[in-house]
């Protein structure tokens, strides 16, 4: 089977403790809402599920988003997304290497990698990544061990450097980090803008956990996030 074409404009990380998700009952339901609103891909990331509980929450996730036709990549566990049959994994700096995952998951399987700075985008890069979540944007209470926050400046510079080294359009990148409503139109504008001067380079997306997580209306949330990257993808 061929890697599937994957729209990355509104990215769900989920979350599933108290302080992002005000009721666990409501998992499912929550991340179910999401994908009626349009995010186009949802990333399990559960830190402390143990590997049966993990493998029995993604199974069930799975069956939720092939109903919407959105991809499931899981975080951190290569092997989880292996039993589940998902579609791909997000790794981070710190977790497997990105070589030995491809090796495990094949080259139709999604790998995204964390990146915050260009050294780490560009040998994601090199080292076939299909994505590159770049990040920490802003500060955020959901990720406190975040090794920078990085503002527009830092999304900027890394998009420059992929460019410059031919990966930009071919590895495809989303933001991630204290991204809402409010913040998302301005770090889709600032990423793009050097100075006066815009570039052609643009996110493909943006990546969101409490924005949806904890909304009120998470259907609703969605639906709002998209139309405001569908639009900068439209009108820039
Ligand atoms: N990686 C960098 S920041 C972050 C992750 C998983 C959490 C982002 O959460 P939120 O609630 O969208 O700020
Ligand atoms: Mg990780």
């Amino acid at each position: 089977m061929a890697k599937p074409k994957v729209d990355y404009s509104l990215y769900l990380v989920t979350d599933s403790t108290p302080a992002v998700l005000k009721d666990p009952l409501q998992f499912f339901n929550v991340v179910e809402q999401a994908l009626s609103g349009g995010v186009t891909i949802v990333q399990l990331r559960e830190k402390t599920a143990d590997t049966g509980e993990l493998i029995s929450i993604a199974k069930k996730l799975h069956e939720l988003t092939r109903k919407y036709g959105v991809p499931l990549l899981i975080n951190d566990r290569v092997d989880v997304a292996l039993a589940v049959g998902c579609e791909g994994v997000h790794i981070g700096q710190d977790d497997m290497d990105l070589k030995t995952a491809r090796k495990l998951l094949g080259d139709d399987k999604i790998i995204g990698v964390t990146v915050s700075n260009v050294e780490e985008a560009l040998k994601a890069c090199e080292d076939g990544a299909d994505y590159l979540g770049i990040g920490t944007v802003y500060a955020t209470p959901t990720k406190t061990n975040t090794k920078s926050i990085i503002g527009a400046a830092g999304v900027r510079e890394i998009l420059t450097s992929m460019d410059s080294a031919g990966y930009y359009e071919k590895v495809k990148t989303v933001c991630i980090g204290g991204l809402n409503k409010n913040n998302i139109p301005r770090i889709l504008y600032q990423s793009q803008h050097f100075g006066d001067k815009p570039s052609v380079l643009v996110l493909n997306g943006v990546a969101v956990v409490s924005a949806i997580m904890s909304a009120d209306d998470p259907e609703e949330a969605s639906r709002e996030l998209l139309t405001l990257v569908d639009s900068w993808h439209k009108f820039r």
